[in-house]
């Protein structure tokens, strides 16, 4: 399988994170790079396709965001990287801010996410990355993008979850773009994949099934449950199926032959897997227990589905397995 990376990506570098009262060393780090490099061996560097395929996701306002916001941190006499503190939970909507500060809180969700010099140019290779791996897929039946920074919580006019710009739903909008007509999102990280559930939410031609940690015990908390199936055009076209913390193979793979039966009904002419080694038993921040073997088990069944498959990084924090989870999943293709 021909494996998509820019060296450019390394230049998001995540000084923290905060959460429970204080400051942590950023889970999503550049170590996370070296360890899946080293285990897939040579890769293909991404050509470059201009912006125009992330504005078919990304608001115009956000992306302007995105790319000024560390240099408008450092204008206001800040230092390090720029982190939000207030957020407009009560009716949210677009205005001109003079502030960072109020920038940064619209845009943003949560407080592990910081914005430094070299975010906007990391997550535009990550993006890049996702776009090259798509084009292969499209001309060859496969390929996987390193995707770094993630892309999965972050939706049309937001970041969040270590995630800047949608790397799955950026090459989704590309491939409906250059044809297809319909697409299906199977995202296996731990975490729920709000941002691209959120952007596809109201559409039919794009097809979202999730398997996550319940959000009642798991970040994002807000979305992922059961009952979030779509709406408009949408409805039915989004299933999420929520796992509890503990989960080991058996009650997996019951979730994944759910997911697969109901994306394979939405009839698509690619598949795109947002995926995330976080389920894996040793990682730091997340609470199933799958083993490496298994990562080999969840890919064959994938693949049994016949679909042109693009694979797409995103979580992950065991740098120790990371790289042997990473092989592993791959080696099922
Ligand atoms: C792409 C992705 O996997 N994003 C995940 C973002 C999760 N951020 C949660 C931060 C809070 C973690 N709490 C960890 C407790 C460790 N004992
Ligand atoms: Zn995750």
């Amino acid at each position: 399988m021909r494996c998509f990376w820019d060296e450019r990506q390394r230049a998001h570098v995540p000084q923290g994170e905060f959460f429970n009262g204080k400051m942590h060393a950023a889970a999503e780090h550049r170590g996370r790079i070296d360890a899946m490099l080293d285990a897939i061996g040579a890769t293909e560097l991404p050509d470059d396709r201009g912006i125009e395929p992330l504005q078919r996701v990304h608001s115009a306002d956000y992306l302007d965001f995105l790319r000024s916001a560390h240099e408008q941190w450092v204008t206001a006499g800040r230092e390090g990287d720029a982190f939000p503190y207030s957020f407009p939970i009560v009716r949210r909507r677009p205005q001109a801010f003079d502030r960072i500060d109020a920038s940064l809180g619209y845009y943003g969700f949560d407080t592990s996410s910081p914005i430094g010099p070299g975010t906007w140019e990391a997550a535009y290779w990550s993006a890049q990355t996702a776009l090259a791996a798509l084009h292969a897929t499209l001309d060859e039946g496969g390929a996987f993008g390193l995707c770094r920074p993630p892309g999965h919580h972050s939706g049309s006019d937001y970041f969040g979850g270590y995630c800047y710009l949608n790397n799955a739903a950026i090459a989704a909008e590309a491939a409906l773009a250059s044809g297809r007509e319909r697409v299906a999102i199977l995202d296996v990280d731990y975490h729920h994949g709000n941002g691209t559930q959120d952007i596809f939410y109201s559409r039919s031609d794009v097809f979202f099934a999730s398997i996550h940690a319940d959000p009642a015990t798991d970040y994002p908390f807000f979305w992922g449950r059961a009952d979030e199936t779509g709406e408009g055009d949408g409805a039915g076209a989004n299933l999420n199926l929520p796992l509890v913390r503990g989960t080991r193979w058996p009650e997996y793979e019951r979730a994944l032959g759910t997911a697969l039966d109901g994306l394979g009904n939405s009839a698509p002419d690619l598949l795109i897997v947002s995926f995330g080694a976080d389920t894996w038993g040793g990682d730091p921040i997340s609470h199933f227990q799958l083993e490496t073997a298994d990562y080999r088990s969840i890919s064959t069944r994938i693949a049994s589905a016949g679909l042109p498959t693009l694979v797409l990084m995103e979580g992950g924090y065991a740098v120790e397995a990371l790289g042997a989870n990473v092989a592993e999943f791959l080696s099922g293709f």
